[in-house]
């Protein structure tokens, strides 16, 4: 993810010389499995060491949050994965928030400048209801699911994550889209006294980012509030992101303040900056590659092989529907 042409900017996807990416492969396996118990883990600590694992712990200890709620979580099992879940320790550590910093470590490390309570969130546009809701507000009308869902990151790695939260669809319905609403805009918080590196220009803030109106209605597509059964930490978007598992990552935009139902597609912030690198739709697409590396494969953090890249990040059955008749190499 860079707008500027430059190699991302901390360990990621590049394309640099094998060699190198083994040792990085190896590394990261290390950082992810040592601090969750399991042969895996110990395995690599005695053949690796204990340098990066003591990172691990020291970076994960930093975000815990102030007078966040308990969630009472209603259903789970709904959508489940089969796949080992990625340690909360990496889920929280190895980030993508570049409102508070570009390197992976940086957003657990700078977590506690994001304030995540009280905080309202509106809702409006093409809307006959329109809304401005505290967030606290919003947990109690909506049951709290826990979701497992794969989430695949443009720069081709991968996690597990059991999240908390609630279909997207049904705060949409309840606000009565009008018959012009066509897409969503989604948008962070500006402000930069929260957000730190908004006072810099690496992308154009806030970050926004959209999805067609059936996107949003699909049963998949979930607003999140928390992970691993807590309260969202403030690095993985706290208090309410988004996450719809079939897209890249970056669609699942952060600390959401305003939710806008429009007739027209919204400019997105990653399009913007470098619309040949990352369309609209952003579905996950191992036959179209990045063009600066392949998305055949992936790194899932925790794992020493690369796996294949799914279509659709492995929900095709549900999400290719949404598509049916669309050119994908050229809508990506
Ligand atoms: N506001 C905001 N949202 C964001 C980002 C960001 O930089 N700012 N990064 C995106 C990217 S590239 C990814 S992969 C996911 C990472 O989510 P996670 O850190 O919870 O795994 O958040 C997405 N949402
Ligand atoms: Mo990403």
């Amino acid at each position: 993810m860079d707008p500027l042409g430059k190699p991302p900017p901390s360990s990621e996807i590049t394309p640099e010389p094998l060699y190198l990416r083994r040792r990085e492969l190896l590394r990261d396996a290390l950082l992810f499995t040592a601090t969750s118990a399991g042969v895996g883990g110990s395995l690599l600590w005695l053949t690796q060491g204990r340098r990066a694992s003591e990172r691990q712990i020291q970076s994960t200890a930093a975000n815990t949050t102030t007078a966040s709620p308990t969630l009472t979580i209603a259903e789970r099992g709904l959508y489940r994965v089969d796949e080992p879940l990625t340690p909360e320790g990496a889920v929280t550590s190895y980030n993508n928030f570049y409102e508070l910093g570009t390197d992976k470590s940086d957003p657990a490390a700078n977590a506690q400048t994001l304030r995540p309570r009280p905080w309202t969130v509106s809702i409006e546009g093409e809307v006959s209801q329109p809304l401005v809701v505290d967030v606290d507000q919003l947990l109690q009308w909506f049951p709290l699911e826990e979701r497992v869902y794969r989430m695949r990151c443009v720069e081709a790695w991968s996690m597990v994550i059991p999240w908390v939260g609630f279909p997207l669809g049904a705060l949409i319905k309840r606000v009565e889209p009008t018959s012009r609403a066509k897409h969503v805009a989604f948008t962070t918080l500006l402000d930069p006294e929260q957000m730190p590196e908004q006072r810099g220009d690496v992308l154009d803030w806030p970050y926004v980012e959209g999805l067609r109106l059936d996107e949003a209605m699909h049963p998949l597509a979930i607003l999140a509030v928390g992970l691993y059964g807590k309260a969202l930490p403030n690095q993985n978007g706290a208090p309410l992101r988004l996450v719809v598992p079939w897209k890249y990552g970056f669609k699942g935009i952060k600390s959401i303040v305003k939710i806008r139902l429009t007739e027209e597609p919204p400019t997105t912030t990653w399009n913007l900056a470098a619309p040949r690198e990352y369309g609209f739709y952003a579905n996950v697409n191992p036959a179209v590659d990045h063009p600066r590396w392949s998305q055949a494969t992936e790194r899932r953090i925790g794992e020493l092989r690369r796996r294949p890249t799914l279509p659709f990040n492995g929900y095709a059955e549900q999400v290719a529907g949404l598509y049916s008749g669309m050119d994908l190499q050229r809508y990506f």
